[in-house]
């Protein structure tokens, strides 16, 4: 069965606190009513890389203390601060998450050997899996077929979060690593992946859209793919809406709608406009009501 991840936002308070309760009711709403069959935590959506170490610390313990034992858990552990990658992968493992991920260092143009070196040392002294987060198009890092293979010598790694859209390097990777994890992240192109072999997703947008997806690749599975391109369409719809309107913020203001209080996005990201919200109450009526 592949599975279904969404990017768990975290809800921000004006003054950029994190808003513990909008938190919780993001991830119950994501549990209880999108049953999906995990949450990525501390990713892009999550807005990692604009938050404190305490405010990450904060919300891996929200996290794992509402979901339980209920999805699947991936905490996305990675930083430009190495010492607090391997300090994070640490507190996650023992909080209990059973898998981890690291996004590919970014900035300062690593090389692949310290590339290699930052998730060897990642894993080196926890007892956990992790997931390789590939997304090029953020960190500028794209890692070819041959450096995924030379990652993969550590038994530790066990697979990608693909948020790229080179569908070459896709198939030659889900080939050359038949036993891999191998999840995609790009909501927009799911149909793709799973035509390729993907094991699953990983999205923001199933925040709000996962019935949608789970339903898309229940067709693919069936083999009814007219079926799936047309919920695909009806994603690509919704998903063009949010990305016109400001995908983080709309995202939070329609849970809104949906009776979900899922806070600010935190500066420098955009706060809310009354553009933006009649943007995204009119996305509610038009593609989820
Ligand atoms: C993350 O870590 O939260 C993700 O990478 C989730 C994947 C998302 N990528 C980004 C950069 O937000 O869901 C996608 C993306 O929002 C969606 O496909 C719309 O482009």
């Amino acid at each position: 069965m592949k599975k279904l991840y969404s990017a768990l936002m975290t809800a921000f308070n004006d003054d950029g606190s994190i808003n513990e309760a909008g938190t919780r009711e993001m991830i119950r709403y994501n549990i209880d009513v999108n049953k999906v069959d995990g949450l990525y935590v501390g990713g892009s959506t999550g807005e990692n890389f604009n938050m404190s170490h305490e405010q990450k610390e904060q919300v891996f313990k929200i996290a794992i203390d509402e979901a339980k034992n209920d999805v699947d858990l991936i905490a996305q552990v990675g930083s430009l601060d190495l010492n607090e990658a391997k300090y994070l992968a640490k507190f996650v493992t023992d909080l209990g998450y059973p898998h981890i991920s690291a996004v590919t260092p970014f900035y300062y143009n690593y090389t692949f050997e310290q590339i290699k070196d930052y998730y060897n040392e990642i894993v080196k002294d926890v007892d956990n899996e992790l997931i390789i987060y590939s997304i090029p198009a953020l960190t500028g890092v794209s890692l070819s077929l041959d450096q995924f293979d030379e990652l993969f010598e550590n038994p530790k790694i066990i697979g990608i979060k693909y948020t790229n859209a080179d569908f070459f390097l896709l198939e030659r990777v889900r080939n050359r690593f038949p036993d891999k994890l191998i999840l995609s992240g790009f909501d927009e192109m799911l149909l793709p992946a799973l035509a390729l072999g993907v094991d699953g997703a990983i999205g923001s947008t199933y925040n709000l859209n996962a019935k949608r997806a789970k339903a898309e690749m229940n067709a693919f599975d069936a083999g009814d793919i007219d079926k799936a391109r047309q919920l695909q369409k009806d994603s690509n719809d919704l998903i063009s809406a949010l990305i016109a309107n400001d995908i983080y913020p709309s995202i939070k203001l329609v849970f809104k709608e949906l009776g979900v209080n899922a806070g600010v996005t935190k500066k420098p990201m955009a706060q809310p406009t009354p553009e933006m919200i009649a943007g995204a109450k009119k996305i509610y009526n038009d593609y989820l009501k």
